[in-house]
């Protein structure tokens, strides 16, 4: 082979090599998937103010407006909600069924490891909603699970369900609750002594239900500050990254805080963290 012969493969290689590599969001094709689908389905839990659907169908809450609003920066005019338990978002996501998770999935290492998540959104810590005067006088996940009478509702598969289990509450004192209506129903009844959620979440809720006879303890002690992110597939790195860069900016100019911050969320405290330490975290 001459010499010419060899420059130019070589040249070639290189350039191919330099056109790969400088094009990440065209590689996994997603991103233009999207755009000509000309919206992203996203996977949301119906708890505002994380994420809400109207009765007409409108869906709202902070992750689902940010979501739309980065979306439409990157050239895909709308996003689709389809309601799902927590527990069943991961699977849903693998499965194809969403584009991506916008309902304050907290990141925390297991699902760090199953999902690649956009850097931070939303950040809450913990809340009960019980009985007024706290007759079992509960104040952490620990109070409950050395109550033997102690019964918490909880969503199956989210945070609160796998802190109680941590703290040390028995499995059969642990109540997988739908959704926050069923959560404070439950509640009324004596069905369980106290319901766990994001303290917005739990506020939203007992605010709307105007029952003198339940009352709300926040922060729970003991547990951490949780903060979300856009949750995208392994392998579709490229899109989350995109997705990334248009949060970042949106963070910058002030818009992220002009969408969240009427939900009662705190921009700095996203802004403060990153999806790295998030994801380290104990
Ligand atoms: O990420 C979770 O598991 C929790 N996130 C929210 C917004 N509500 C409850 C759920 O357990």
């Amino acid at each position: 082979m001459s010499m010419r012969t060899f420059l130019t493969m070589t040249a070639s290689a290189g350039a191919l090599t330099a056109f790969v590599a400088a094009a990440p969001a065209w590689a996994d094709g997603k991103l233009e998937e999207l755009k000509e689908q000309g919206f992203a389905r996203v996977a949301i839990a119906n708890e505002p103010p994380f994420t809400a659907v109207a009765a007409d169908g409108k869906v709202s809450g902070a992750a689902p407006d940010v979501a739309r609003e980065v979306f439409k920066r990157l050239g895909v005019e709308d996003i689709v909600a389809s309601i799902s338990e927590y527990g069943a978002m991961i699977p849903g996501l693998q499965a194809g069924r969403h584009d991506v998770i916008t309902a304050g999935l907290f990141m925390k290492p297991e699902r760090c490891n199953a999902v690649a998540y956009s850097e931070p959104i939303l950040c809450d810590a913990e809340a009960f909603a019980l009985k007024k005067g706290n007759p079992l006088k509960l104040k952490s996940y620990k109070d409950i699970a050395d109550n033997p009478d102690a019964r918490i509702g909880a969503p199956g598969g989210g945070t609160e369900e796998k802190l109680a289990l941590e703290a040390g509450v028995p499995r059969d004192r642990v109540i997988v609750v739908p959704d926050g209506q069923s959560g404070l129903k439950m509640l009324q009844f004596g069905r369980i002594d106290v319901y766990s959620l994001p303290v917005l979440s739990i506020n939203d809720l007992v605010a709307k239900a105007k029952d003198p006879g339940v009352e709300v303890v926040a922060p729970v002690e003991g547990a951490p500050v949780y903060c979300d992110g856009a949750a995208f597939k392994k392998g579709e790195e490229a899109l989350r990254d995109a997705f990334d860069v248009e949060l970042a900016k949106l963070k910058q100019s002030g818009e992220f805080a002009k969408i969240i911050e009427p939900y009662g969320f705190s921009a700095a405290a996203a802004m403060s963290t990153t999806r790295e330490k998030l994801c380290a975290a104990k």
